[in-house]
């Protein structure tokens, strides 16, 4: 039996951590075989690339190609090693991020042309596509404000750009989910935890 793939997108700080975590709760408490995994991550290698892309001193000084290449390295090795196995199992895959944050991030807000970024995701994930993709969407300023609280300062290297980098993402989102209606679901992130939890609560148990 075919899993579920279940995607949550969003900018910074909007909450998919939060509620992935609850839905997995939520899912497991009904008898579900769930996957958590998370991107750039979910792999041993996927993990280290995560280091070098956010956290490591080798990674200033990126160029988006760069960029764009590692996070697609890392979502290969993921899909192959990690989602589909889980998917072939039966089981409900969470994923926080996944192939639509390399079209916003690298096509959109850091402009690397779309026709490169659509193959080279199409080449990282083969057949492996979200059968729902949950985008919660916040305004830029609100979730930066979120995550400086909870870092206490401390930021990594996708952190600290310009506000207008994140208001293109939070665009980008919004377009993407205009031109894929069926997958796509636009959630407000702004909402209470719990009402938003509810939300993805129901229209998950409406997919099962
Ligand atoms: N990236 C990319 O460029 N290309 C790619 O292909 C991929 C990723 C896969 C990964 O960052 C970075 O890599 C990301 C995109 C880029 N970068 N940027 N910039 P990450 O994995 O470290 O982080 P993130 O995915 O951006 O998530 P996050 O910042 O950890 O936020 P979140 O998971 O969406 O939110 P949260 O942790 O659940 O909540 C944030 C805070 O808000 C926390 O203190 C919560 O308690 C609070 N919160 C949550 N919900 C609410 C509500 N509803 N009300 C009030 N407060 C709330």
């Amino acid at each position: 039996m075919a899993g579920l793939f279940i995607t949550f997108e969003g900018g910074e700080g909007c909450g998919k951590s939060t509620q992935i975590a609850r839905l997995r709760g939520r899912l497991e408490a009904g008898g579900h075989s769930v996957l958590q995994t998370r991107e750039p991550g979910g792999t041993e290698l996927g993990e280290s690339i995560r280091q070098l892309l956010q956290h490591d001193s080798a990674g200033h000084g990126m160029v988006p190609e760069a960029e764009l290449l590692l996070f697609a390295a890392a979502r290969a090795q993921h899909v192959h090693e990690t989602i589909a196995p889980a998917l072939a199992d039966g089981s409900i895959v969470l994923c926080d991020r996944f192939m639509d944050s390399t079209t916003i991030y690298q096509g959109v807000a850091r402009a690397v042309d779309p026709r490169q970024v659509d193959a080279i995701n199409h080449f990282a994930v083969g057949a492996t596509r979200p059968d729902l993709t949950i985008l919660i969407d916040l305004p830029a300023e609100m979730g930066l404000i979120r995550i400086r609280q909870r870092g206490a300062g401390q930021l990594d290297r996708m952190e600290q750009e310009a506000i207008e980098f994140y208001q293109a993402v939070r665009q980008g989102y919004l377009d993407l989910a205009a031109r894929e209606p069926k997958r796509f679901v636009i959630l407000d992130g702004s909402q209470e935890v719990e009402t938003l939890e509810n939300q993805i609560g129901a229209l998950v148990e409406a997919r099962l």
